[in-house]
């Protein structure tokens, strides 16, 4: 049985995401989304609401209802032999992502034998970064066709308690 990670900070969680989940759950039998840390970023949402909010986006489609959504503690690949993948599945959404990713790819397999298999990202969601979603929120501005609905309520919400 082949399994994979969806590996990221998910903060929040994004259409873009998403697809990816979706796709990569064609291509693997069981696709575990780890919410993790990443320590170069600032989060929003606490590592509890990313999970619940990932959690409730994946319910919302029938596609992903096999897919489960868990906090990674610690490293990523530690996690991926605690749930058993192979490896991991990253969207590109072009070079600067690639030039990111890169390293850590090459990182997870000489840490732990990880893979990492990377989808170009669907043209449509090519723009959307859960940075923007946050910043456009703070302004004010739409995020509802960017984001999935809980992810959309979290990020106002959490932009409000903090205002
Ligand atoms: N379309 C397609 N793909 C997208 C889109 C989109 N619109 N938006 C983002 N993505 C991709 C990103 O390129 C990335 O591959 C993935 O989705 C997740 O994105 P983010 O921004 O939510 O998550 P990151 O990039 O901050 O995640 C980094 C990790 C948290 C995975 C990394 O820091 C990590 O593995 N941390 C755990 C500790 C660890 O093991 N560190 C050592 C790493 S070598």
């Amino acid at each position: 049985m082949s399994i994979a990670v969806c590996p990221g900070s998910f903060d929040p969680i994004t259409l873009g995401h998403l697809d990816v989940v979706r796709r990569a759950r064609r291509l693997f039998d069981v696709v575990v989304v780890g919410v993790a840390v990443n320590a170069s970023k600032n989060a929003l949402l606490s590592p509890t609401e990313r999970v619940e909010v990932a959690r409730a986006a994946l319910a919302e489609d029938p596609d992903l209802a096999d897919v489960r959504v868990e906090e990674v503690p610690g490293l990523l690949v530690d996690f991926c032999r605690h749930v058993g993948a192979t490896a991991v599945v990253k969207g590109l959404r072009g070079g600067a992502d690639f030039d990111g990713e890169h390293p850590m790819a090459l990182m997870n397999r000489h840490l732990g034998g990880v893979e990492t298999v990377f989808l170009p990202a669907e043209q449509r969601f090519a723009h959307v970064a859960s940075s923007l979603v946050k910043d456009i929120a703070r302004h004010g501005g739409p995020i509802d066709d960017l984001v999935p609905r809980a992810a959309a309520e979290a990020v106002r919400a959490a932009i409000a308690h903090r205002a």
